[in-house]
């Protein structure tokens, strides 16, 4: 591992998402300066890292955001020239599988390309910096569980296709230009900050707005997809270990354990006391043109080369998600409780 004790400086796109939370609160523990891409939108975006957040002004900031976007070279090149981190988590992308039909060409151009747009204005700038790719299991597609790193990839969605171009991307860059950079190959991992529309976020949500009387069903899709769950905060600190080794390599990041989404809607209805038969409907908009079956992970390079393990698994992931949202829709702190920080003195992976 990389020994070196001095303050880092970070860079992280996709920062107001899910998981660039959750790794800016884990780097801002470890005290490095982090500086975030966010994007210009009419209404603020900057909900889950709200709680990080200090006033410039203020000595001792060590966050800061940066207006940008995955498609504005430009900009890209300018703030990394003028950030000049150490380290790079490359998190931005339209991330949501169903969309990505609807919109391949975005999803190509920002997913895709964006990736390509980061490296050369890494490589352009001369900048001696660790990069992290956030490809995803998706890539795997249609080939058959178990999924690991010489795993062949059979990507079944346009999103698929172009973190595929990222992962082969970033590849190339590492033997092409002797960067150091990585391909975290993550399988879904989730969390109180899951994006609304992602399944294990719907269902848990749903449970406990139907359990206090705000709704009575959930449309869902494919109740039969099988994937490998785990808990988003584990998954980030993964991220950083994979940046700290000494050689640039690509790892799987999963549990290796196999749920389909009936058996997330069970647990988690059954967590309020409620049938899942009795509240969730079908609803064929919810389907994809092609669907990936079943991704399961095997993490053992992860763990043999990096020390990390998954400590949650998804019966644990559906409670700790369900009580999240029953205590956003109880609590005084309606406006906190959806995205509590990790829960403090457990021990994320190691
Ligand atoms: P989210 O969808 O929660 O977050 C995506 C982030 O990307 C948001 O901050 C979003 O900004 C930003 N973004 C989207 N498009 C652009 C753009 N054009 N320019 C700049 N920023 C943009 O994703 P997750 O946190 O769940 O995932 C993080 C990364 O890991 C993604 O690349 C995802 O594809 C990948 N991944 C995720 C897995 C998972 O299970 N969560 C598994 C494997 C890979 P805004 O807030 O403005 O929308
Ligand atoms: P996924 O996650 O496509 O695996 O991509 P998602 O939660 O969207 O779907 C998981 C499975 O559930 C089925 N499903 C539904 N999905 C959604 N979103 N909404 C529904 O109503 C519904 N009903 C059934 C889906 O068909 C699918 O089989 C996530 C994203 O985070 C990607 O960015 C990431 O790369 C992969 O995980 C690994």
């Amino acid at each position: 591992m990389n020994s070196s004790t001095s303050p880092k400086t970070a860079f992280i796109t996709g920062i107001t998402g899910q998981d660039g939370s959750y790794l800016a609160e884990l780097l801002l523990s470890k005290g490095y300066e982090v500086h975030g891409l966010i994007r210009r939108a009419s209404t603020f975006t900057t909900d889950r890292i709200e709680h990080l957040y200090r006033d410039p002004h203020e000595p001792g900031a060590k966050l800061h955001l940066h207006y940008g976007e995955l498609t504005d070279s430009s900009r890209l090149i300018s703030l990394l020239s003028e950030i000049a981190p150490d380290e790079v988590y490359h998190l931005a992308a339209q991330s949501h599988v169903r969309v990505s039909f609807d919109e391949p060409e975005f999803t190509a151009n920002t997913t895709g390309v964006g990736t390509v747009r980061l490296l050369e204005a890494i490589r352009m700038i001369g900048l001696d910096v660790r990069f992290y790719q956030a490809s995803s299991s998706e890539m795997f597609g249609a080939t058959p569980p178990p999924q690991h790193e010489e795993t062949p990839f059979s990507p079944r969605s346009p999103y698929g296709v172009s973190k595929l171009f990222g992962y082969w991307t970033t590849r190339n860059y590492r033997e092409a230009h002797g960067l150091y950079a990585v391909n975290g190959i993550l399988f879904n991992h989730e969390s109180p900050r899951r994006g609304e529309t992602f399944v294990t976020r719907k269902i848990a949500r749903a449970a406990a707005r139907i359990a206090l009387g705000h709704e009575r069903h959930v449309y869902l899709g494919n109740l039969d997809a099988v994937r490998d769950w785990g808990f988003a905060p584990e998954y980030v600190e993964g991220m950083w270990r994979m940046l700290q080794a000494d050689e640039p390599d690509d790892y799987v990041l999963a549990t290796g354990t196999a749920h389909t989404v009936e058996d997330f809607a069970r647990l988690c209805f059954g967590h309020v006391g409620l049938d899942w038969t009795r509240h969730v409907r079908f609803d064929e908009r919810y389907l994809r043109p092609t669907e990936v079956d079943a991704l399961i992970g095997d993490p053992s390079k992860a763990a043999r080369e990096l020390g990390w393990r998954p400590r949650t698994f998804v019966p644990e992931l559906a409670r700790i998600m369900v009580d999240a949202e029953l205590s956003h829709l109880q609590g005084p702190t309606a406006d906190v409780a959806p995205f509590p920080t990790p829960y403090p003195g457990r021990p994320i992976a190691g």
